[in-house]
């Protein structure tokens, strides 16, 4: 199971893409709004519970000063992907840079700003399941060679 996580309501229009591959590839997911800043008590005990409930990475999500990915990695072993959404004032470099500047110790794996990172939060943790998921393995497979067959058939 993956746990995918977000600081607002207002990521979730990003975050559903991220959720769509997830299903796309069949593997079950929990989802929740939680907020570093403003929710840590409950962020801490969600992220601390994960591996108990059965989740193998989890996918954080944030805006502005991002710090979900970052508080949620510091309370798990279970690897973190962060994905830093899109901000109306500074278009998401402060949300990439709040997420990707972990100190040493404390991994999170940073992806691109907005949709495309979210939708390779779910691509890259479908690859950590498919190294012990032969089903997920042959599933990416395909869904890798559809990609290279769509581009190729792509007429000007
Ligand atoms: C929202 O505030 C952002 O998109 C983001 O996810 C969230 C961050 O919340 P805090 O963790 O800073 O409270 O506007």
């Amino acid at each position: 199971m993956v746990a995918v996580i977000m600081g607002s309501k207002s990521d979730w229009e990003l975050m559903k893409h991220c959720c769509d591959v997830l299903t796309q590839f069949g593997v079950p997911h929990e989802k929740r709004v939680l907020s570093a800043h403003r929710t840590p008590h409950a962020t801490a005990e969600f992220i601390s519970g994960a591996e108990q409930r059965g989740v193998k990475i989890i996918i954080a999500a944030a805006g502005g000063a991002a710090h979900l990915a970052g508080v949620a990695a510091a309370h798990t072993l279970l690897p973190v992907l962060g994905v830093p959404m899109e901000s109306a004032s500074l278009k998401g470099m402060d949300s990439l840079l709040s997420t990707v500047q972990m100190p040493g110790g404390i991994p999170v794996g940073t992806l691109a700003i907005g949709k495309p990172g979210a939708i390779n939060a779910a691509l890259l943790a479908v690859a950590i399941l498919a190294l012990s998921d032969t089903g997920l393995h042959k599933k990416l497979e395909a869904y890798r060679a559809a990609q290279t067959e769509k581009i190729l058939n792509e007429s000007l």
